[in-house]
């Protein structure tokens, strides 16, 4: 399996999130590729390269899943958050203000030109910090998730976009949960463009993947299958129940498997042969997996009480869909265990493939 790594991604580093009223230190920091890399290092499973796709496809494959305001403002966030006050280059930014679309009678088709308010309105929790390199690492980042895609779509059996921020819980048009660009729907879309008409997104981070979710909630040619911490409880709260099973064209094409906080691998392992199973009745042609390492239960802000050896047995697993595969990687907070997580997964995978 080729990984594909950003080596940008340490130009994101933020440094404080909202929680609870005061600010604690990021727990999505840099170290976290550095105990994956390593674990590779020690249990190679192919060549790790750096992405090298054409800028022009990247970014009309962001385009596909993002909007155009939202890449533009993201883009140059930064530089405006720096000339709203030139003290602001001393601390990264975070939201404080929002919205609330779709509720109150409050606009979001007139975008303030107040910088703070317009990074609330492309936000959806404080808990995600934009920094001076975080437009730079998010783009490397979906670069190698495009070159995972391409490397699938050209006849690896699978491909591992090794890179951080995350992604899956960015929508069209918002950042957060620690995830600026969706490398997963980049990779699923990059899918699509290469022909296959059905792609499954089956999502194993501890939180539901809202942002894909929301990205194709009314398409019929991606199905998304998130199993993750029931949001009554768990972040991100507003979406994930089981009864949201995608809309318009896309009814009946998103799949959502809530367990409760708790939940060992057993009951775990449960959901996801109904996730693979889904994913065969849609006739999926590929499969891309958010790989989140955050149901470990050493997980500092999670609650799933799954063990490192676990991990082999969800690869092997998933291998036995039978389909190409992208691993994204996601979440996973266990900084000195989420090498071996990550790593144990993908080797489950290769060796059942
Ligand atoms: C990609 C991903 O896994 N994003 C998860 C975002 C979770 N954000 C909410 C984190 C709550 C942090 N709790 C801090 C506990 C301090 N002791
Ligand atoms: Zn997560």
């Amino acid at each position: 399996m080729k990984t594909f790594y950003n080596p940008d991604h340490t130009r994101h580093a933020g440094r404080q999130e909202m929680f609870r009223g005061r600010l604690v230190d990021c727990h999505e920091v840099p170290a976290r590729l550095d105990f994956v890399m390593s674990e590779l290092q020690r249990r190679p499973l192919g060549s790790v390269q750096t992405p090298d796709v054409a800028e022009a496809a990247l970014d009309a494959t962001l385009a596909q899943v993002h909007s155009a305001r939202y890449l533009d403002f993201l883009r140059g966030a930064w530089d405006e958050w720096v000339a709203m006050d030139p003290d602001n280059a001393q601390r990264d930014a975070l939201p404080s203000v929002w919205p609330l679309p779709n509720r109150h009678g409050f606009r979001t088709d007139v975008l303030p030109q107040n910088f703070a308010a317009r990074l609330g309105a492309f936000s959806f929790d404080s808990g995600c910090p934009l920094t001076a390199g975080t437009w730079v690492a998010a783009r490397g980042g979906a670069a190698c998730a495009l070159a995972a895609a391409q490397a699938v779509a050209a006849g690896e059996r699978s491909a591992f976009a090794l890179t951080r921020p995350p992604g899956h819980h960015a929508g069209p048009d918002f950042l957060g949960g620690y995830c600026f660009l969706n490398n997963a729907a980049v990779a699923a879309q990059a899918l699509i463009n290469s022909g296959r008409s059905r792609v499954a997104v089956l999502d194993v981070d501890y939180h539901h993947g809202n942002g894909t979710q929301t990205i194709f909630y009314e398409r019929p040619d991606v199905l998304t299958v998130s199993i993750h911490g029931d949001p009554r409880t768990e972040y991100p709260f507003f979406l994930g129940h089981a009864d949201e099973l995608g809309a318009g064209a896309g009814e009946g094409f998103n799949l959502n498997l809530p367990l409760p906080r708790g939940t060992g691998f057993a009951a775990w392992r449960g959901a996801l042969d109904q996730g693979l199973q889904a994913a065969k009745d849609f006739g999926a042609q590929a499969l891309v997996v958010p790989m989140g390492l955050d149901t470990f239960e050493g997980d500092p802000i999670s609650g799933f009480t799954l063990q490192s050896p676990d991990y082999l047995v969800i690869g092997r697993a998933l291998a036995g869909a039978g389909l190409p595969t992208v691993f994204t990687f996601e979440g996973g907070y266990a900084v000195d265990a989420v090498g071996v997580n990550a790593v144990n997964l993908l080797e489950g995978f290769e060796r059942a493939a």
